[in-house]
């Protein structure tokens, strides 16, 4: 075979596509074939994910992408951290909760009275986040009707194929996984109350997971023969995949509903230092190492315009940042009065009164002020991974939704003063198909090669820095007191 099709189903936080992927020889193509909304639903004071609505749309997709022609696999990635429960029959325990909800409020405090912030860090090298998955875990109410824990890929690969599994990528966002033994980590486990056996064997990027349940590919229109593959199942460890960077001075920020910055290594860096500013070393495709901070991203954004009834002027409201005056009003896109939806507005007038300045006065001036707080938290961020790993840069790959947003794109080259290169747009898709298609025979031996394939099928933009450097500096030690 010189040619594979295979379906990317890929969940981000805002939306969900199935896409149709063709690998060939200087080929990949990449064809989205359904589109559908994602986001939190609150019922009865928690927030949820509509999990069934994600099923059945994913199944819409997969019918769509048959239609096109014969599949040879089906790959699933979504956000992490998030998981579903199922009981000792194999039935879902509940709806998914939302990881903005705010059942983990004081939770990290309580759990680290078991196991400390140090012995944390040294077993799964994460980023402290309020919902990582331990801490979800300590809130939860249904643990001892559980038998078995499934991520969210992991949980509709299930549904698809009868077959449990933990994929490997998005078991290291759990925070119950020992970072260089790549494996649960059973001690941990044991120490916060998370019965072992509640965790499933771990697999890895490219296995096959098993051919498609008869009831499903008959609803489906579906060969049953059709493999579904593991694949780097945590949209961010998909969408690093496709950076189509040329060797290992790169950056990336993978920008979507949030903004995911860092490096690719090859170990995890536990120091003090790295533990001290926050980041993480989440497990990445081909045993890489995604070393990285969360930064709050376009989420404050799609809030405002969500609140404004102006989802569908996300470009007239680009244009009107693009001409509000700079560096009016600034705020640290990580504050965490911003990760919880509704209100935003109100937030970050909130946010100016605290720290004593004028509450941004138009929707472009909103809008320039988020942009422009993102550019500088990921200058700080990208600084910040250089010290910590001794890494240099040449260029920061922006790759995701928010690759197509040139006034934060040209933004960002000039905070960071190295050049962007901006796309490929749908990086978690591309991933999820490059990963497949090599499962299935494809030459794609290593990131190396799939990379290359990236840059000689996709467009990119490149952004040089402008601007004075001074202002940065200035804006930097305006929000975070002092210079990276
Ligand atoms: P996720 O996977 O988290 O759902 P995406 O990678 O789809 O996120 O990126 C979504 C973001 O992409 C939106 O919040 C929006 O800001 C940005 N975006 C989408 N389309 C455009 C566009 N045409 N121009 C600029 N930005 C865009
Ligand atoms: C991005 C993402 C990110 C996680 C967050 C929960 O979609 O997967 O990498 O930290 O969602």
């Amino acid at each position: 075979m010189t040619r594979w099709r295979v379906a990317a189903v890929d969940l981000g936080a805002s939306s969900g596509r199935v896409m149709v992927g063709q690998v060939g020889p200087d080929e990949l193509e990449l064809t989205e074939v359904h589109r559908f909304w994602n986001g939190p639903v609150r019922l009865g004071g928690t927030l949820y994910w509509d999990i069934l609505h994600l099923y059945r749309e994913t199944l819409a997709g997969l019918t769509k992408a048959a239609a096109t022609g014969p599949l040879d696999g089906i790959g699933i990635d979504s956000w992490a951290v998030d998981y579903g429960l199922l009981d000792a029959e194999g039935n879902l325990l509940g709806n998914p909760v939302h990881y903005r909800d705010e059942r983990t409020t004081g939770v990290m405090e309580r759990v680290l009275q078991k196991v400390s912030a140090d012995d944390l860090y040294a077993v799964t090298g994460l980023q402290q986040l309020p919902f990582n998955t331990i801490y979800q875990l300590a809130a939860e109410q249904r643990l001892d009707q559980a038998e078995t824990l499934l991520m969210i890929p992991d949980l509709l690969g299930y549904w698809l194929t009868g077959i449990i599994g933990a994929e490997a990528t998005n078991a290291s966002t759990t925070q119950l996984y020992d970072v260089r033994e790549r494996a649960w980590s059973s001690a941990l486990a044991e120490r916060v109350g998370v019965p072992r056996s509640l965790l499933p064997s771990i697999r890895q990027p490219g296995q096959v997971i098993g051919p498609l349940l008869a009831e499903v590919a008959d609803e489906a229109g579906l060969d049953p023969a059709t493999p579904v593959i593991a694949v780097g199942s945590h949209d961010t460890a998909s969408s690093v995949v496709a950076v189509p960077a040329v060797d290992d001075r790169f950056a990336y920020i993978s920008s979507g509903t949030w903004s995911l910055v860092g490096l690719e290594l090859d170990q995890p860096v536990l120091t003090a230092e790295a533990q001290q500013a926050n980041f993480t070393n989440e497990g990445g495709v081909d045993g890489r190492i995604r070393f990285l901070r969360n930064v709050m991203g376009l989420w404050i954004l799609q809030e405002c315009l969500r609140e404004w009834g102006a989802e569908d002027e996300l470009p007239r409201v680009l244009a009107e940042a693009a001409a509000a005056p700079a560096y009016a009003v600034l705020v640290d896109p990580d504050d965490p009065s911003f990760l919880a939806p509704g209100n935003m507005v109100r937030r970050i007038d909130e946010y100016c009164a605290r720290t004593g300045q004028e509450a941004p006065a138009s929707r472009g001036a909103l809008a320039r002020c988020v942009l422009e707080s993102l550019a500088l938290a990921y200058r700080r961020t990208l600084r910040l991974s250089q010290q910590l790993t001794g890494r240099e840069v040449d260029v920061v790959q922006v790759i995701g939704g928010g690759s197509q947003n040139e006034l934060l794109c040209q933004l960002t080259a000039d905070a960071c003063g190295l050049p962007v290169l901006a796309g490929p747009v749908e990086a978690s898709a591309l991933g999820n198909v490059l990963v497949q298609a090599r499962a299935l025979g494809a030459p794609l031996p290593d990131l190396t090669a799939m990379r290359a394939l990236v840059r000689a099928t996709h467009e990119l933009r490149r952004y040089v820095p402008q601007g004075k450097p001074a202002d940065w500096d200035a804006a930097e030690s305006r929000v975070f007191g002092g210079s990276s």
